[in-house]
């Protein structure tokens, strides 16, 4: 509960830079509603990707909040996005996560409505009823070269083209609109959605706990600092800064955009990416970093292509491999649960089992949830401890934990202020 010293506006205002949040961002119900308000139902939030719904007809649906969000194929192969709410007296039209309709038909009283919205079929209303306007309300949605954002504002933030302009060049080359979904796991962590996002903006924790993911990345990318490196680690940092420079320069001249964009903070619509090499082999984010699958992603031909990652505020980050693509989205459920949304993308030629095998493709990053959700779960019983107190962030390997939590702040400020 927040209390008179507690309000919104004194956490909000009161935030010590440098440190994780006040035990209310974590734990309080009425928090949690002001982020649903202030974050997730105005700002573009990334929900799955167009070959959810490869075929007209598809339906996938995306719950956000209270909010209810239908993405579909229509029959011109465009993809839409509907609130999930019959505009008769507001029955939810569809619960499955996947469905395929020839129409959606509400199962109360039978309104039906085509691909498009449009309302085609009101029984019994009268002769003075009029269905055109009564179609489903449409939801702003983007395609970033295949990867789908929503916004639930009237007037959704304007700086998304801005964002899609400048990593449509970096996406493109993998073709997420030619793959499929190989897999998809839905994992419940037991923590608040910002617990989540900070435990993926860091890789401070990647040693101690990631031992599977902790193969394919290379350990000298996670920010340690010079003074606090023994020589032979520091040697190792100074050949993976090296590699990094040849292998930016490398993929640049094939075409891959991938030097570092930072501007998580910056902006209403916040970003990061970096292409960077893996370890090893050095082709993917496997146990034996090769390829899980045979048939490569896009044009490729040549399998070290390091991993492309991608990171947007509030709530998805993403890793494009050469051969396939791990894209994962964070959806608040209430203030101590968050869906980890995650998709293993592989070319749509791909035949299980003779091209990819699903246990190689998925053990890295199934480990490497199921241990980030262990260590959200502890933070978050950690903030309901009376004993709890915001830590200091390391400047070394927590800048974009900072970041996030910046922006975040920021973002309810604006609200406040609003
Ligand atoms: O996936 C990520 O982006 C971060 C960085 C490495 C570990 N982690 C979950
Ligand atoms: Fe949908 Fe009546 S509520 S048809
Ligand atoms: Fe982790």
């Amino acid at each position: 509960m927040l209390t008179k010293a507690h309000t919104l506006e004194a956490l909000v205002h009161g935030r010590k830079p440098g440190h994780s949040l006040d035990a209310p961002f974590y734990t309080s119900p009425e928090v949690f509603e002001a982020d649903m308000e202030a974050i997730f139902y105005r700002h573009w939030i990334y929900v799955g990707i167009e070959p959810d719904v490869p075929e007209p007809g598809d339906v996938a649906t995306v719950n956000i909040g209270k909010a209810s969000v239908l993405i579909i194929r229509d029959d011109d192969n465009q993809v839409r996005a509907f609130h999930n709410v019959c505009r008769h007296r507001g029955a939810r039209l569809i619960d499955e996560e996947k469905a395929t309709v020839g129409n959606l038909v509400c199962r109360y009283h039978s309104w039906t409505y085509g691909l498009d919205g449009r309302l085609m079929h009101a029984p019994h209303m009268g002769a003075d009823f009029d269905a055109s306007c009564k179609g489903l309300k449409p939801v702003h949605l983007r395609s970033l070269e295949g990867l789908l954002f929503i916004c639930l504002a009237d007037n959704p933030p304007e700086d998304f083209d801005d964002v899609a302009a400048r990593m449509a060049p970096y996406i493109a080359p993998h073709k997420v609109r030619e793959t499929k979904i190989a897999y998809q796991s839905d994992l419940i962590e037991k923590g608040n959605w910002k617990l989540t996002i900070e435990n993926n903006r860091e890789c401070y924790h990647c040693e101690a706990n990631h031992p599977e993911l902790t193969v394919p990345l290379f350990a000298y990318g996670f920010g340690f600092a010079p003074e606090e490196m023994d020589p032979l680690d520091l040697e190792n940092a100074q050949r993976y800064d090296a590699l990094r420079k040849t292998s930016h320069a490398e993929w640049e001249s094939m075409g891959l955009p991938s030097r570092e964009i930072e501007e998580l903070d910056s902006r209403v619509t916040g970003f990061r990416t970096e292409r960077l090499p893996l370890d090893g082999d050095g082709e993917s984010h496997t146990m034996d970093t090769r390829a899980a699958c045979r048939i490569p992603l896009g044009a490729f031909t040549n399998a070290k292509l390091g991993g492309l990652s991608f990171w947007t505020q509030p709530n998805s980050w993403h890793h494009f491999l050469g051969d396939h693509i791990v894209t994962f989205s964070a959806l608040p459920l209430d203030e101590g649960h968050t869906l980890v949304r995650t998709k293993w993308l592989v070319n749509k030629d791909a035949v299980e089992g003779v091209d990819y095998d699903i246990a190689n493709l998925i053990e890295v990053w199934t480990a490497t949830n199921q241990q980030d959700a262990a260590l959200v779960e502890m933070c978050q019983r950690g903030a309901e401890n009376p004993a709890y107190e915001p830590g200091p962030y390391s400047p070394n390997t927590e800048m974009l934990v900072e970041k996030f939590q910046r922006w975040y702040i920021g973002r309810m400020a604006a609200y406040l202020g609003s």
